[in-house]
């Protein structure tokens, strides 16, 4: 089931802060960089839209462990750890969509809980381009990529993991495995970049 116009790529959350050397770095998170430009190119060959989510918190965010959550401070509104992968290389038409910049929402963790710069969901912004089908890459498997793949299953979209685009943070030894079959139980297909869509000549 390659990719198509009625699909869109969205990629979760590639950040500085998520990457090595960032404050909440996931194992291995560069590692899904090549696979992400990967499909951004054969999403943008096949005139699939393209989005790239990003965590955009406020300094002093309800999610940070200073202020009551969960995480260290990460991915602050307008600093380095907040920007995309400088290797990410996604097409130029590439839509972002913001999330946990609210500074009431402890979580944050679902891309369609987030906005495009026009202030329309992801709900909205799919149904308006015609997309039944999303494809997910991205960080962390175990939270973002996750939330956001149940957030468009609940939104009634056909939804492609492809696990070899993710990386998990795994606090606790099977988290990742555990987000893996959460998401196929909610009806996710799990796949490779390459048994989805094959490989150019
Ligand atoms: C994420 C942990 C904390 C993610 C965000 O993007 O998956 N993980 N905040």
């Amino acid at each position: 089931m390659p990719f198509t116009p009625e699909t869109a790529l969205l990629i979760v959350d590639v950040q500085n802060d998520f990457c090595a050397g960032g404050t909440l770095a996931v194992p291995d998170g560069d590692d899904v960089v090549p696979v992400c430009n990967a499909a951004a190119s054969r999403a943008a060959a096949a005139g699939a839209p393209v989005f790239a989510s990003r965590d955009w918190h406020p300094a002093e965010s309800p999610h940070f462990s200073a202020y009551g959550g969960a995480w260290p401070v990460h991915c602050v509104q307008g600093t380095k750890g907040a920007r995309l992968h400088p290797d990410l290389m996604l097409p130029s038409s590439t839509r972002l969509v913001t999330k946990g910049d609210s500074p009431f929402d402890p979580h944050g963790y679902d891309a369609f809980d987030g906005h495009l710069d026009d202030g329309k969901g992801l709900v909205e912004t799919l149904r308006d381009r015609g997309v039944a089908q999303l494809v997910v890459v991205g960080l962390a498997t175990d939270y973002c990529v996750k939330n956001s793949v149940l957030g468009a299953r609940r939104a009634g979209l056909e939804v492609t993991v492809l696990t070899d685009g993710i990386r998990g943070v795994n606090l606790e030894p099977g988290d990742s495995a555990q987000a893996l079959d959460d998401m196929a139980h909610a009806g996710a297909v799990l796949a490779t970049l390459d048994a989805f869509d094959g490989a150019p000549e």
